[in-house]
Formats: structure tokens, sequence, C-alpha cells
């Protein structure tokens, strides 16, 4: 065990279920902290249906040889059979009309409203609806990702950070043993010098006395500010009891900057690979 140190501090025990409404105590959790998750905010049924889509797309992708989606790179890995699998998907909601139907339920809007009256559900911005699938298996180039502000990847792209936020929803249940989401609550009103200089961006994963576990299930949403410090932990399981997918969608104001296959890759992602 190597994690001794006071994870569930306040505000823990702060799981709100999903009723479809957006409430003043839960808005006040949000400013707070940063970040707020609710339960049971899509039914297995789309959760299997969402895994299956995914799963065709990687189909898809290895026939074609796939490596670039609008400028962003597709991460690949080879899971405990040999075969190779997608660790990090880009635009994924481009690839089938099941997933991009599921946005336009009224739910997002709910969600949409949440992150403020002015912001867009971002799918063809940044690297639109991205889906992360950790497996602590040796050809995974994904079993952890270290502590970061998502905000900041608009200075390697060469903009100040714009106000963002990433919204998650769970395929798999996400607990401690599979390294799970952490957050520093509060760290969403820091300043431009914390938001630069308070970790090694992608390169630190120590453990710090004020990071908070997000433990989740599959069919939860989450939500965390762009400027809020975060990090996926190092998974105690491996083999595919590890499994982690998880799908995150940017909401964003200010100028729309959509993408599409003639967008360049953004000098971030051509070193992002050395980082991990
Ligand atoms: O997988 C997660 O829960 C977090 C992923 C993340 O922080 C990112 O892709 O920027
Ligand atoms: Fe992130």
């Amino acid at each position: 065990m190597r994690y001794p140190l006071p994870l569930t501090h306040p505000p823990a025990g702060a799981f709100f279920e999903w009723t479809g409404t957006f409430d003043d105590e839960q808005a006040r959790f949000l400013d707070e902290h940063g970040f707020i998750r609710f339960r049971g905010f899509a039914s297995m049924d789309e959760v299997e249906m969402i895994r299956g889509e995914l799963g065709a797309i990687q189909d898809e992708w290895i026939r074609e040889n796939r490596e670039v989606v609008n400028g962003i790179p597709i991460k690949w890995g080879v899971d405990e059979d040999g075969s190779r699998f997608v660790n990090r998907y880009a635009f994924t909601s481009h690839f089938s009309q099941r997933l991009a139907g599921f946005f336009e339920d009224p739910r997002w809007e709910t969600v949409r409203t949440m992150c403020g009256p002015d912001f867009r559900l971002g799918l063809d911005e940044k690297d639109g609806l991205v889906v992360n699938h950790y497996l602590n298996v040796p050809g995974s180039n994904y079993t952890k990702l270290g502590w970061h502000i998502d905000a900041l990847r608009d200075v390697f792209y060469g903009k100040l950070p714009e106000p963002m936020w990433n919204v998650g929803l769970y395929l798999d249940d996400s607990h401690r043993d599979k390294g799970a989401l952490r957050v520093i609550p509060g760290t969403h009103k820091q300043n431009l010098a914390a938001m630069f200089l308070g970790k090694a961006h992608f390169m630190a994963h120590d453990d710090d006395p004020r990071e908070y576990l997000v433990e989740a299930d599959a069919g939860d949403l989450t939500l965390h500010d762009g400027r809020l410090w975060h990090r996926v932990g190092s998974p105690q399981l491996s083999g595919p009891a590890s499994r982690r997918r998880t799908m995150y969608v940017p909401f964003l104001n200010g100028e729309r900057q959509a993408k599409d296959e003639s967008s360049k890759t953004p000098f971030y992602h051509r070193f992002s690979k050395y980082v991990r």
C-alpha cells in the first residue's frame, strides 16, 4: 500500500445523485472545490452501448492503420493478448452516429448550463470527445497520468489559458485500486504562477497531502475546471482487472475553434509521448 496520506479529507463524502437538475448546494460545491461528481448520470445500457461503439471504432482504426484524427495523435498500446488497442481516442463522436446521438440528449443541456450560460459543448474543438483506456499491462502506454491542469494545454498551443471545463463520463468502475482520479480541491483559483510552476506538468506523480481521490463507478459523471490540478494515480491492480475507461468532453466559451482533417498537430502532442 502506497497511500498513507489523508486522501479522504474534506470534501470527502461529496457524492451527488444525478437528478437532472443543478441546485444551489451543488453550484457552491463546484465553485469552492473546482470539481463535482454525480452518481448515475448514464444507465448501464448506455455505458454498454458506448463500450460497443468504442470497440467498433477501434476495429475500424486498426483496419485503416489510423494514427491521427484532426491533427491529434491516437495513442496505441498492446494488450495482454498481444493485440493493438487504443489507449487514447480523440474526436471519438465523429466516428459513431450513436455516440453523437447520445450528446443530443437533454441531460447535456443541463451539464452545459452548469458550466455557464455562454459555454458550448466542444465536440469538434480541442481534442473533441477524448476516451482514455488505461490498462496495466506491459504493452500499454497508458497506466497512469501525471499531475497537470488541462488549461495549460492552451499554453502549448501558444495561448493563455481560456476558461474551459472537462466533463468526464465513467465507462468502468474506478476506485483507489485502479489509481483513480486525484484532484487538488480549490486549485482552480490559483494564480498563473502556481498554474505554471506548481508541479512539473505530466512528469510529477507524487502523492500530495492536499489531493482528494475521486472514486466513481461506470455511469457516473464528473466536471472539473480546466485550471484544477489533477492526475490519475498508479494502479495496484494489473491485467484486465485494472481496465479503466473514461470519456471526456470539453465545454468552452469564447471564440469557436473547430478542427478538421487539415488541422496541424499541436506542438504539445509532439513531445507528450516522452512525458508519461
Ligand atoms: O482519465 C481521467 O480520469 C483523467 C484524464 C485526464 O486528466 C486528461 O486526459 O486530461
Ligand atoms: Fe486532465
